[in-house]
């Protein structure tokens, strides 16, 4: 398939890359642009040979948000029943790690974008924001429900009534980003960091990211039980005999994603 808002790479073993390529309005999230990313997205999920994707921008923006011109007129309606929303959700459905390898700004649905992925390796140049009260409205994507589970309740009021941004140094600090990197260096952390996922047992990483992300939704014990389920799911796999027994006969377990 070929792209106009995007490009799409396989930069290392088993490490599916899409990258956001609008320069020009620094990767505002138009319509086409999403409908684009969550295909490649889609595609490289269902994609055997890679294990992790990675999601990135250009190196002065990551993404500026949802397209201002596209939503500037829109009736709530119009807002609501749109592929608008189902596109965001979308993301939520992919079952492989996704990592943000995020430069410059990631402003708004940008930021949101970022959040709801589940890693963030930043540049030092990248800034976190959720401007949205400067144009009268609030995140519609996760930024104020993601926002305040990581960083807390009070720097999150500070970003959204505020405009407050988060300097990639900041971001870490608080917790919002996994790992800071020079600008010419982050891409190829966040490769590195996603061919060492891709190269792990399949089966057991996607039952591990689907763990992690049920802590941010439910009840510790329910949660508990969640993760214990997956637990004892994973003894029918053939990785998890192959995994134990590597160990045992020290040597190198080799992975079937079964
Ligand atoms: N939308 C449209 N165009 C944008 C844009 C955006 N978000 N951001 C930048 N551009 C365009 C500018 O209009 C300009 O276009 P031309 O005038 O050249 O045609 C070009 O990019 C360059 O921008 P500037 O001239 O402004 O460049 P500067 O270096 O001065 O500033 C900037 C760069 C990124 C700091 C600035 O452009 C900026 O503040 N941009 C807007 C950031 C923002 O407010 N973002 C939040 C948007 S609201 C939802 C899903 C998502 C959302 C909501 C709901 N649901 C699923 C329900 C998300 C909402 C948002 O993100």
């Amino acid at each position: 398939m070929t792209y106009e808002n995007i490009l799409v790479e396989r930069p290392a073993e088993g490490v599916g890359l899409v990258k956001l390529n609008q320069r020009r309005t620094f990767n505002s999230l138009t319509g086409p642009l999403m409908d684009e990313l969550m295909s490649a997205l889609e595609t490289m999920d269902r994609d055997d040979a890679i294990g992790c994707l990675v999601i990135t921008g250009v190196d002065r923006a990551f993404a500026a948000g949802a397209d201002i011109k596209e939503m500037a007129g829109a009736s709530p309606v119009e807002m609501m029943n749109k592929a608008f929303i189902a596109r965001w959700e979308r993301l939520r459905n992919i079952r492989k790690p996704v990592i943000a390898a995020v430069s410059g700004y990631a402003l708004g649905g940008g930021c949101e974008l970022a959040l709801a992925c589940d890693m963030i390796i930043a540049s030092d140049t990248a800034v976190f924001g959720q401007p949205e009260i400067n144009l009268g409205v609030i995140p519609g994507a996760g930024g104020t429900q993601r926002l305040a589970r990581t960083i807390g309740k009070a720097l999150t009021m500070e970003m959204v009534l505020n405009d407050r941004r988060l300097s990639a140094e900041e971001a870490e600090r608080f917790g919002l980003v996994n790992r800071v990197a020079p600008v010419d260096e982050y891409l190829d952390v966040a490769i590195t960091l996603a061919a060492e996922i891709a190269a792990r047992a399949p089966v057991a990483v996607r039952l591990a990211k689907d763990a992690v992300n049920m802590a941010l939704e439910t009840s510790l014990s329910a949660g508990l039980a969640y993760e214990r389920n997956h637990f004892y799911a994973l003894f029918a796999t053939a990785d998890q005999k192959e995994g134990m027994a590597a160990f045992l006969d020290k040597r190198k377990p080799e992975w079937q994603g079964k």
